[in-house]
């Protein structure tokens, strides 16, 4: 069962289990995603309950989201996304396969469309693995312009699909 790695300005770093992930407090449950973000499905905690579990340091002010399954990274400022981020870990109960994007998903409701915001959908990171806590901006290899993202979503078809 995959972890996901959780590292850098916290208290301690962490590997959290899907086992774990469904025994967060249920004050950090999303046990239906679609209800804030219409058209996605699954099971989720909150972003509080992650920074509840590993209590980032003050200087903590951007999140690395890393999937290394496709080398896909984004760095986005913590405070954006403190009260709406979702870290999605399982779809009907079960852990999120690839196919899905698991084994973890960075889901952000009310993102910006793609390109246009520093939180935007391309900030939803599939593949998720490890998330990091830094103080200043970390590796962001989102797509920068409409043609860099039309061709991510078309090696995106290849690979995944
Ligand atoms: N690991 C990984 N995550 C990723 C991407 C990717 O190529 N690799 N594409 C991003 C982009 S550009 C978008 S717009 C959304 C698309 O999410 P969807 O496939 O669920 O619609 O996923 C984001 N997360
Ligand atoms: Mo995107």
């Amino acid at each position: 069962m995959t972890a996901l790695r959780v590292t850098g300005l916290i208290a301690q770093e962490h590997n959290l289990t899907l086992q774990e992930f469904q025994n967060v407090d249920p004050t950090y449950q999303v046990a239906d995603i679609s209800t804030l973000m219409a058209g996605r499905d699954g099971q989720a905690i909150t972003l509080q309950g992650l920074l509840e579990i590993c209590k980032p340091l003050p200087e903590a002010q951007y999140l690395g989201l890393h999937g290394t399954l496709d080398d896909f990274h984004a760095s986005i400022p913590l405070a954006a996304v403190v009260d709406r981020g979702l870290i999605q870990y399982a779809k009907q109960g079960l852990a999120l396969d690839v196919g899905a994007g698991g084994p973890y998903r960075f889901l952000i409701p009310d993102h910006a469309a793609c390109n246009t915001d520093d939180i935007d959908e391309c900030a939803n990171v599939k593949f998720l693995d490890h998330i990091e806590f830094t103080a200043e901006r970390g590796f962001d290899n989102r797509p920068e312009d409409e043609d860099e993202h039309a061709a991510l979503h078309e090696r995106e078809n290849h690979t995944h699909h």
